[in-house]
């Protein structure tokens, strides 16, 4: 999962970068996931309004946005600045502590036991390095690369490299590069990839090997260059494309997660590592009010007592649209 998010290109800029900016503070420095999910729900429906916000009001009509979140807009678009955050930005312990989780495998608990022994910066950091547990330290080393989003262009190379590469350990994998990529974005945080195997079902034993091939193939040929953490279905990562003739300069390290998918919840699995993450709620929220629960692996009808029945067989992303009555919407219409 990479740590920063595009910036919201739209008119109402301004607004969302402040709502951005106070979701991750909620989430870094308060732990307040909820208040997180709030600001970024409500940064999400701004960036797609079509006009120029005018006031509060006129925001507090759009779905997700509430009184308070309207009172701030009203705050900002009269004096240009929101107090609460200038305090945020002032705060030591907030920016701190803000910073220290941008550094991949440092979460908020650990960000803030780093800043009660003192440690705020990445000099801190790498001062005390050895006491960095292997994820922190790889997070460390590529900081300034991992900060860097990966464009488009960066990202097809890569795709086009994996699944090549990926047909030479096994003509029978599938493998689809999921997140921003596959919304068309025109830049992504990392490379979420998701793999499947006929070999490989939910009913079947547990097969690792088919995973740690891959791994093992993408580490010899040098594209792979670093382990995060690698277990039976999940392998995160670093990977890094060679330079080219023609390349002026060495291409950046970037963060890749593959996962390893039964075939059977393989779809569920696309679906929901596609995103983002905004639309995922609101798939499932409309999944339930159809009877139906659905998460990453399986889409399950509720009964009458709310308890959830067997998985229902999923050969498609739309399959999942079909079952809850929704239309289907191509992975460039999930931004929400
Ligand atoms: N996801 C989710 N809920 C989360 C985290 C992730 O639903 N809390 C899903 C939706 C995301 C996908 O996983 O789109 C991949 O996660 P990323 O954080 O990599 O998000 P994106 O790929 O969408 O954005 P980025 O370009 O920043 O990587
Ligand atoms: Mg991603």
């Amino acid at each position: 999962m990479s740590k920063r998010k595009a910036p919201q290109e739209s008119l109402n800029e301004g607004i969302t970068d402040f709502l951005v900016e106070l979701a991750n503070y909620e989430r870094n420095v308060n732990r307040a996931i909820h208040k997180y999910n709030a600001y970024r729900k409500a940064a999400s429906v701004i960036a797609k309004y079509p006009n120029k916000i005018k006031s509060g009001t006129e925001a507090k009509k759009l779905d997700g946005v509430g009184a308070k979140i309207a009172e701030k807009i009203d705050e900002f678009l009269t004096t240009g600045k929101l107090r609460k955050l200038e305090k945020i930005r002032n705060d030591d312990t907030s920016s701190s502590i803000n910073f220290l989780t941008r550094v991949t495998g440092i979460g908020p608990a650990a960000a803030r036991k780093f800043y009660d022994e003192g440690i705020k910066t990445l000099e801190d950091l790498k001062k005390i390095e050895h006491k960095l547990n292997h994820h922190q330290q790889i997070g460390l080393k590529y900081f300034e690369e991992f900060e860097k989003r990966i464009p488009r262009s960066e990202m097809r190379q890569m795709e086009e490299l994996i699944l090549e590469e990926l047909e030479h350990v096994g003509p029978e994998y599938i493998g689809t590069i999921c997140g921003s990529y596959r919304r068309g974005a025109e830049s992504s945080g990392d490379i979420d990839i998701l793999l499947t195997h006929p070999d490989f079902t939910s009913h079947s034993e547990k097969q690792p090997r088919l995973l740690h091939a891959v791994v093992e193939h993408l580490e010899s040929i040098g594209f792979i260059t670093d382990t995060l953490s690698k277990g039976d279905t999940k392998f995160m990562g670093v990977c890094q494309l060679k330079r080219g003739e023609e390349d002026e300069k060495d291409y950046d390290h970037r963060r890749i997660d593959i996962r390893l998918i039964p075939k059977d919840q393989y779809y569920c699995g696309v679906l929901y590592f596609t995103g983002s993450d905004i639309f995922n709620k609101n798939m499932r929220t409309h999944a339930l009010e159809k009877g139906f629960t659905l998460n990453e692996y399986t889409i399950r009808p509720l009964g009458v007592t709310g308890m959830a029945g067997e998985p229902l067989q999923v050969d498609s992303e739309k399959d999942i649209f079909d079952y809850i009555h929704m239309k289907y919407r191509e992975p460039k219409d999930r931004s929400e």
